[in-house]
């Protein structure tokens, strides 16, 4: 048995526009605008009601409680809050976290808060979003109202989740919201302003006494095809400075944690791009206390003749869930320890699940058991990094419950429980009890 620390947080996660519903009781997201275009999200599907959690969430928070689960990582709607992004807040929105804290805190569950998980307030999008200059500033008074509304009762926050994402899919490649297609040169002054939205936020976070803030970047990197010091060697800079665009981590955790800005591939991206000034520097670099790590897969790797990376094909027929995604869990041990290396800093698993095709069974049951061993064999390799004395505070299964899975629509199921959303019911899967037990235990079964 690998035992966990004692005070370790065991978590499911999930996020605002993929499971609240509720839309008439908000502002409008970039997200609902986008679910509106024709041919942009499968089968047109959008989160108007999702898992409709607005009017559910007592009985969600019930369902944390019987998996046991201590913590749990959910967003704030921006325009549920704050329905045109600036100005006046809604009560109403603000009331509805009120009493989701307090049912979270009631049930001994630890809420860990996402400050924007992608749902921008569309008013915010027709002023250029984060485009705008004035974009640090509308996101610095959204963080000061959540401070001053819930900061008694959220120690935990992450300004970002997945910001390649929103510049990646939603800027460049025009397959997630807003659905822009833009040149290099207008996605890196979004990043510009999402990097200083972050270090204004994180700082109106912290000035409150015992807030712990973090930033949950994609932390898809590479693993070593076998533990040899040349092919571990030449995996630790592959996602951090070696990548694909704008997606490495030297774009957005070394300008926060080292105040170092990647001029090297930004020169190489578009060479008339004006870097942040100094000034500008030191608001994104600031103290951080943890780094939250999504992990879903990452590339098999070794070094090759020069040394440098060079990519290992999986076999035919290996694993992979329903997305097509490779289940290769020794890179979660390896994005952990290759995080701690670079940045220095403790770490939470704010992500990491898999999309399965379970169904309700004519016996009423939905089993899962992929899910289930999914679940151990990454869980295995996170108490291998405990073991090893990485600082590791949490694990966020995603997601709590299946939900709106973006561009594929209610598609793809994730969750530990299952909902039928045409009558909302929720079924806990053979995962949640499997996590369950788990969770009883302490720890997790060695092979
Ligand atoms: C993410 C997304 C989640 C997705 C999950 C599965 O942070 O990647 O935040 O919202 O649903 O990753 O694709």
């Amino acid at each position: 048995m690998i035992v966990f620390p004692e005070d370790f947080g065991w978590g499911a996660a999930t996020a605002s526009y993929q499971i609240e519903g509720g839309a008439d009781t908000r502002g409008d997201s970039v997200w609902d605008a986008f679910c509106r275009w024709p041919g942009k999200t499968a089968n047109g599907h959008d989160g108007s009601v999702a898992c409709d959690h607005v009017h559910r969430f007592r009985e969600d928070v019930a369902l944390m409680k019987e998996i046991g689960l201590n913590c749990y990582r959910l967003s704030i709607s921006w325009p549920r809050v704050m329905p045109s992004g600036t100005g006046q807040p809604s009560e109403e929105g603000l009331a509805f976290y009120d009493a989701l804290f307090d049912a979270l805190l009631e049930a001994g569950v630890t809420p860990w808060v996402t400050l924007f998980h992608w749902d921008l307030p569309l008013a915010l999008h027709h002023q250029g979003g984060w485009l705008n200059p004035d974009a640090p500033k509308w996101f610095e008074d959204y963080a000061a109202l959540l401070s001053d509304r819930f900061g008694d009762r959220v120690h935990h926050w992450m300004t970002f989740n997945e910001p390649q994402c929103t510049l990646g899919l939603g800027h460049v490649d025009g397959i997630h919201a807003p659905g822009l297609k833009l040149s290099y040169e207008e996605v890196l002054t979004a990043l510009k302003h999402l990097l200083l939205a972050h270090g204004r936020a994180a700082k109106v976070l912290r000035s409150r006494s015992g807030q712990k803030v973090g930033i949950a970047p994609v932390s898809n990197l590479a693993y070593p095809a076998t533990e040899s010091a040349a092919d571990i060697e030449a995996c630790r800079s592959v996602g951090f400075d070696r990548g694909n665009g704008i997606w490495p981590q030297c774009f957005y955790l070394d300008p926060i944690v080292h105040g170092r800005w990647p001029d090297e591939q930004v020169r190489k991206l578009f060479p008339a791009f004006e870097p942040p000034t100094a000034e500008e520097m030191a608001i994104i670099h600031g103290p951080l206390d943890f780094i939250g790590l999504n992990y879903y897969h990452s590339q098999k790797m070794r070094a090759g003749a020069d040394g440098k990376p060079e990519v290992v094909e999986l076999p035919a027929g290996h694993p992979e869930t329903a997305m097509g995604w490779p289940v290769v869990p020794e890179g979660l041990y390896w994005t952990v320890r290759f995080h701690h290396e670079r940045y220095g800093l403790p770490s939470a698993i704010t992500e990491n699940g898999m999309a399965n095709l379970d169904w309700v069974q004519s016996d009423g049951r939905v089993d899962d058991p992929q899910r289930v061993d999914y679940l151990r064999l990454h869980l295995r390799q996170l108490g291998r990094a405990l073991n090893e004395g990485l600082p590791v505070w949490a694990y966020f299964h995603w997601s709590l419950m299946d939900n709106f899975e973006w561009a594929e629509g209610y598609h793809k199921r994730f969750g530990l429980v299952h909902v039928d959303f045409q009558t909302q019911k929720r079924t806990l899967k053979s995962s949640a009890r499997a996590y369950q037990e788990i969770i009883r235990q302490g720890g997790v079964e060695e092979v």
